[in-house]
Order: C-alpha cells, then sequence, then structure tokens
C-alpha cells in the first residue's frame, strides 16, 4: 500500500473472497490483531534444543511454546533471579505477548554487565570469551536481538555443570583486553573497562 503509515487507510478486496476455503482480507494492515485474522495461518511456533553435538532436538511441542499464534519476535531474559532466562514471545495475533517460564533442569550460568570507560558506556560491541577446562564460549555483546524486541544491554552464559570459570576474557571496542581467573558462578557481575576487579550485582536465587 502506498502510505504504510496512514493508520485509516483501506484498501478494497481485490476480488470475491473464497472464504470456504479460508481467506480473509483485512483492508488495513493496522487492523490484523482487531480482527483476529492470523497472517500465519495458525502454523505452530517451534522451539528447537541444542544437543551440543551440532544438531538440534524439536521440543516445540514438549516444551509447551508450540503457540498457534502469528508471532512475531521471540526474546529470552532472566526475570525470576535464578539465572535460567524466560521466553518471551511477540504476536500479532493469539494473545499480544507470551511469557514461558524457564523448568528446565536448573544449570549453572553467569550474567555479565560492562560499563565502558573508553569504549561506549554499555561495552556494546565487546567480545566475551569464556574458558571452562577444554569448552570455549564466545559471545558478543549486543542487546538487540530481534524485531522491535530488546534485551538489557548483557550476556547471559550458560555454563551446564561447570562450577568454575577458567578464564573469563572480556575484548573491548576500545581494543583494551581483560583477563580473570578463576570466576565463581551463578551470580551477574559488572566489569568496568580497565578495573582490576569485577563487582558481584547479585547472586541467582535459589
Ligand atoms: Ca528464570
Amino acid at each position: 500500500m502506498s502510505q504504510p503509515f496512514n493508520s485509516s487507510a483501506q484498501v478494497p478486496c481485490l476480488r470475491d473472497l473464497d472464504t470456504e476455503n479460508g481467506e480473509f482480507w483485512v483492508s488495513s494492515p493496522w487492523n490484523f490483531p482487531a480482527s483476529g485474522e492470523n497472517l500465519s495461518a495458525y502454523e505452530r511456533n517451534g522451539v528447537f534444543l541444542n544437543d551440543r553435538k551440532g544438531g538440534f532436538h524439536d521440543v516445540s511441542f514438549a516444551s509447551g511454546a508450540d503457540s498457534p499464534g502469528d508471532g512475531r519476535s521471540a526474546v529470552s531474559g532472566d526475570i525470576t533471579g535464578d539465572g535460567m532466562p524466560e521466553l518471551f514471545v511477540r504476536q500479532a495475533g493469539g494473545g499480544a505477548l507470551l511469557v514461558y517460564r524457564n523448568r528446565f533442569p536448573r544449570v549453572h550460568s553467569l550474567q555479565l554487565s560492562l560499563r565502558g570507560t573508553r569504549s561506549n558506556s554499555l561495552g556494546v560491541g565487546a567480545r566475551i570469551e569464556c574458558r571452562m577446562g577444554k569448552r570455549v564460549i564466545r559471545r558478543s555483546l549486543y542487546p538487540v536481538v530481534n524485531f522491535l524486541s530488546q534485551l538489557p544491554a548483557m550476556v547471559h552464559l550458560g555454563l551446564g555443570d561447570a562450577t568454575r570459570i577458567d578464564h573469563l576474557t572480556i575484548r573491548w571496542p576500545s581494543g583494551e583486553v581483560q583477563e580473570f581467573r578463576d570466576v565463581p558462578v551463578d551470580r551477574h557481575i559488572r566489569v568496568r573497562e580497565g578495573e582490576a576487579d569485577y563487582r558481584t550485582l547479585r547472586k541467582h536465587r535459589h
């Protein structure tokens, strides 16, 4: 349509609809949620579990998050304070916002926030490397992760059964590199660029 930001615009249907076969027409795209129609044709959302061997398991039904709604974005973040991120799904039909509490078996984790001094203040663009024995996890801090959705500017590291981090390395956008050894887990820590010690903001609830 020629005026996508005109919320009162109406576009007439171009031909007769075959309603018996489920065809529908919504004359303004702003009216999809109100009309109850569903652009995804009630296709169910999918959830896939990383098996850490290069594959994924389809756990859509088992997770309970296989909503038939018209999903637009999904992000995850821990709102219960136990270190296990919840799943948030924003939909245009079938419920505007779905929140799925994380009931997977508890694993160890670390939340890491950054405060830049030479770099930008939230450390956006920093690269984080986490070593535990032979296992290495690499993440970048980018708080924008999905369509019209945003998470706090932190990195959430799922650590499995590891109870300590041998080496935690932060490569700041400024080029500064900081390394910490033998870092305890199950907490939210904050690292300030250039400071020798990190600060523990909160320990995860048990
Ligand atoms: Ca949680």
